[in-house]
């Protein structure tokens, strides 16, 4: 058996953190897994250092499951998203020593190819719909069949999801949380003009997206969904806070355009109604904030039968070992639906080189035994952590908003 010698936390900073656990076996193969938690990164360093690397030492890496319900059963606090963060990076980790002792890609593991590649979506903004339209044009130049589209508001010195740099989107951008100022009023006047354009430009034969980023109450959602419904968006994403997830309900009896929550989510249970009662059409959980592929595999079966489909998180704060896992389970899973493809700078490609490559739209994690990707440790220590908050949000009157 492959027994687990060694586990390291390493923490870097190629322009935005990373958390990265590193496991190695006495068979000279190690395994790599993202622990990234943006704004909270060393809650999760500090979790696995001491409470979860001494726990591995000795084990068979082999386990997956059994170490898997070690850390969650075993914690007693069970959830939560610095635990699950810690459990996925260990679980990614033992992933891809499988993979690499197998000579298999991981997505072979996972019952092998269920499809050519994986269709993702670029993120187009701008701060105006004009610039926000010409964005798309060119991620629908490069190839891509699915866009985000996120604009400046009239009326907003900011808003969510439209940055400085139009390709490297970081919203962790300082030292203590930047403060933003919205109107729902506003924003919600911005948003059909947005699509009416985008379709007139781009046409229908490209899928379009859209992140409210948890900022409507049901029933506005259901308004704005309605006043969309005629621009045929792909969907809606985070139209509002999940933690009730009877939320959803009153949307849904208010429009048809389909419903993307759950980037947050940090287990099935978070997602448990919204999936039972068909509430959604696709879950975004991901592998680093949902407890690594071997739960974020149980969320998408029990998913699968209530036709809710994956729309995996994506952004740059999830690692490019993230980025790995996630393509490796959506080529295998049936109910795959779309993968979120914001792209790394070259300066963390160059801390994390790997086999996965865009082309024309799509994805494949390539065929390198394991996740196919691998860190550059004396590149990483280059690069020292730098404290980096979220933004926070506040209404025109000063009240405190979500962000
Ligand atoms: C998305 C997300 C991100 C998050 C970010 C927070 O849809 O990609 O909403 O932009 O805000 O990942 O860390
Ligand atoms: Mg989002």
């Amino acid at each position: 058996m492959p027994r687990i010698i060694g586990s390291r936390v390493i923490v870097t900073c190629p322009g935005r953190n990373f958390v990265t656990l590193k496991i190695e076996t006495d068979e000279g193969v190690y395994g790599l897994g993202d622990a990234t938690l943006n704004g909270r990164e060393l809650a999760v360093a500090s979790y696995l250092a001491e409470h979860v690397v001494p726990c591995l030492i000795g084990r068979d890496a082999h386990r997956i499951e059994d170490v898997w319900q070690f850390l969650y059963r075993g914690a007693y606090w069970r959830r939560g998203p610095v635990t699950m963060a810690a459990i996925a990076a260990v679980d990614t980790a033992l992933w891809d020593i499988k993979g690499k002792l197998a000579g298999l890609p991981v997505y072979q593991l996972l019952g092998g190819a269920s499809r050519d590649g994986v269709m993702v979506y670029g993120h187009a903004n701008g701060r105006d719909i004009a610039d926000t339209v010409a964005a798309a044009q060119h991620y629908k130049e490069l190839g891509y069949k699915a866009i985000r589209l996120q604009s400046g508001v009239p009326g907003l010195a900011s808003t969510y999801g439209v940055s400085k740099d139009r390709y490297f989107y970081e919203p962790a951008d300082a030292d203590l949380p930047t403060e933003n100022v919205w109107s729902t009023e506003k924003y919600m006047r911005s948003v059909p003009p947005l699509f009416e354009a985008a379709r007139e430009a781009l046409g229908w034969d490209v899928h379009l997206l859209h992140d409210i980023h948890h900022r409507l109450t049901p029933i506005e959602a259901g308004r704005l969904g309605k006043d969309l419904e005629v621009y045929r968006p792909f969907w809606l994403e985070d139209a509002t806070p999940a933690e009730n997830q009877a939320n959803f309900r009153l949307i849904r009896q208010h429009t048809t355009t389909p419903l993307a929550v759950g980037e947050i989510f940090n287990s099935i249970w978070d997602a448990k109604q919204l999936i039972e009662e068909q509430l959604i059409d696709y879950v975004r959980a991901t592998v680093v904030h949902a407890g690594g592929i071997s739960h974020l595999k149980k969320l998408a079966s029990f998913a699968e039968l209530h036709n809710v489909r994956t729309g995996c998180h994506g952004a740059t704060d999830l690692s490019p070992v993230c980025m790995a896992a996630a393509l490796h389970f959506d080529l295998a899973i049936p109910n795959f639906g779309v993968q979120e493809y914001m792209r790394h700078t070259e300066e963390t490609d160059a801390v994390f080189p790997h086999a996965y490559r865009f082309e024309d739209g799509m994805m494949h994690p390539g065929d390198a035994p394991g996740l196919g990707v691998d860190i550059n440790e004396k590149l990483a220590a280059k690069y020292e952590y730098k404290r980096a908050f979220l933004p926070v949000n506040r209404l025109e009157d000063g009240t405190m908003f979500n962000w």
